[in-house]
């Protein structure tokens, strides 16, 4: 009982120390009021609306920011070398013969080219997507949050693999996701390491001619038939990949001997720290 006396004392003793704090305050606040009042109400609005767009504009540029993408595509035929490339940017080395057939096919890594680099560097998040029909709706998936696309193309059997490859980059050059955002491609022609492999100039003139083919075999099938969302290049002109609203650019490289310098670079441009 006697604490509790004591308690309510020392109650009674801290509430008259605050007394004059709280007249004070009062006191302020009237101030600031009186001070309000003598501003006119339309420059008191003016400047309410520049701390609030103030405001809005840095969290959105925050927003923006946090939300650029950082995610790296990379597709074309089965066996162009899509698996031996995913490990050569992310291990720096092709793990011949040492891996099992559980293949990764998604991964967010620092390229190894830069693992070791000091400052600043920024994680990939790289996804391998087969060009395969069964794994269309994959591609569907990822090409909208898509940086950029890596378009593997075997550079050693080129020839015989033209016209699909070709068909399958028309598909994807043909994209609302990939037109309207003007997402970067590389075509990434690949196995150069080999003296029988084909020149990317060669490759390039070649997927033009074949493109130009399905660009005028397609127009000619009812537009209800196949859903390709744009058309490409100039009408009456031969198709050029230059001709494309969003950049396609060639390269060789080869993921085996790990000739993939141009792969980095094209995947550094994009994914800033
Ligand atoms: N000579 C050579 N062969 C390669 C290269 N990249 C991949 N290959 C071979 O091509 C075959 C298919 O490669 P893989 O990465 O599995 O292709 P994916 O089907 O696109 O994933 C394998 O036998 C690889 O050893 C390369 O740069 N040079
Ligand atoms: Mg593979």
């Amino acid at each position: 009982m006697e604490a509790m006396e004591q308690w309510k004392d020392q109650l009674e003793q801290l509430k008259s120390q605050l007394e004059p704090w709280k007249n004070q305050l009062e006191q302020w606040l009237h101030q600031a009021i009186e001070y309000l009042n003598q501003i006119p109400p339309t420059q008191l609005y003016a400047a309410v609306a520049v701390l609030l767009i103030s405001t809005l504009l840095l969290l959105s540029f925050r927003f923006f920011k946090c939300t650029k993408s950082n995610t790296i595509v990379l597709t074309g035929l089965s066996g162009s070398g899509k698996t031996v490339l995913f490990y050569q940017l992310r291990d720096g080395s092709s793990h011949q013969g040492t891996v099992t057939s559980m293949e990764p096919n998604e991964g967010t890594f620092v390229l190894n080219s830069e693992s070791n680099k000091k400052g600043k560097t920024k994680p990939v998040h790289l996804v391998d997507v087969p060009g395969h029909s069964r794994l269309q709706p994959k591609l569907d998936e990822f090409l909208p949050q898509a940086a950029g696309i890596v378009f593997v193309v075997d550079a050693l059997e080129f020839l015989p693999n033209c016209r699909l490859a070709s068909e399958y980059l028309y598909d994807i050059l043909t994209k609302a996701s990939v037109v309207k955002k003007k997402i970067p491609v590389l075509i990434c022609c690949n196995k150069t390491d080999k003296v029988t492999a084909h020149t990317k100039e060669f490759i390039r003139k070649q997927m033009e001619k074949e493109i130009d083919k399905l660009r005028v075999s397609r127009s000619a099938i009812s537009a209800a038939d196949i859903s390709n969302d744009f058309d490409l290049g100039v009408p009456g002109e031969a198709f050029a990949f230059s001709q494309c609203r969003n950049k396609v650019t060639v390269t060789e490289a080869s993921g085996l001997t790990g000739e993939v310098a141009q792969v980095e670079q094209f995947i550094r441009e994009l994914v800033k720290p």
